[in-house]
C-alpha cells in the first residue's frame, strides 16, 4: 500500500503531474503512478475508485480538458481526492478547472490551481501529517526551508 495515489488521464499529464511526485520525494511520502482515463480506460478507472480504500489513504487527480476523472473517481471512493487541472492549448486550461471544481453536494474534490500539482503533492502530505508526527516535523521544515530562500530584498540578477 502506497500513501497517495497519484492518477491522471493520459501519459501527457505526466509532465505536470511529475511535480507532485516530486514534492513527495522530497517529503519522504510512498506513492504509485498510474495512467487513469475516465474516456479511454473507464474499466481501469471502475476498479482503481473500488479498490482505492485498501491501496492509498490520499488521492491526487490530474486531468485536461473534459476533466472528468478526479471527480469520477471521487464518485467511487471514500478516499480523498485532490483534483489537479491540467493546462490545455485550446482553453488554456480554463475548461479543465471548471470541469473538475464543480462538483455536486456528496462528492468533493479539492480542486488546486491550473497546473498546481506541486500544490496538490504538498496538501496530500500535510493531510497525512495530521496522523503522522514524523511526516509533520518533514512539512514544517520544508516550509521554514522556502521561507528562508525567500530574500528580503529584491536584486538586478
Ligand atoms: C485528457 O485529455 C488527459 O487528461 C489530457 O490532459 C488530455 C489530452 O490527452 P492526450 O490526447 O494528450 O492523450 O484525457
Amino acid at each position: 500500500m502506497a500513501d497517495v495515489g497519484i492518477i491522471m488521464g493520459s501519459q501527457s499529464d505526466w509532465p505536470t503531474m511529475r511535480e507532485a511526485a516530486n514534492i513527495l520525494d522530497e517529503l519522504s511520502v510512498s506513492y504509485e503512478a498510474k495512467i487513469v482515463s475516465a474516456h479511454r480506460t473507464p474499466d481501469r478507472l471502475w476498479t482503481y475508485g473500488k479498490e482505492a480504500a485498501g491501496r492509498v489513504k490520499v488521492i491526487i487527480a490530474g486531468a485536461g480538458g473534459a476533466a472528468h476523472l478526479p471527480g469520477m473517481v471521487a464518485s467511487k471512493t471514500r478516499v480523498p481526492v485532490i483534483g489537479v487541472p491540467v493546462q490545455t492549448k485550446a482553453l488554456s486550461g480554463l475548461d479543465s478547472l471548471y470541469s473538475i471544481v464543480q462538483m455536486p453536494r456528496g462528492f468533493p474534490v479539492a480542486t488546486m490551481a491550473i497546473g498546481g500539482a506541486a500544490n496538490a503533492g504538498l496538501m496530500a502530505a500535510q493531510i497525512l501529517a495530521v496522523s503522522d508526527e514524523d511526516l509533520a516535523r518533514r512539512v514544517e521544515d520544508w516550509r521554514a526551508a522556502l521561507s528562508a530562500s525567500i530574500p528580503e530584498e529584491p536584486s538586478d540578477d
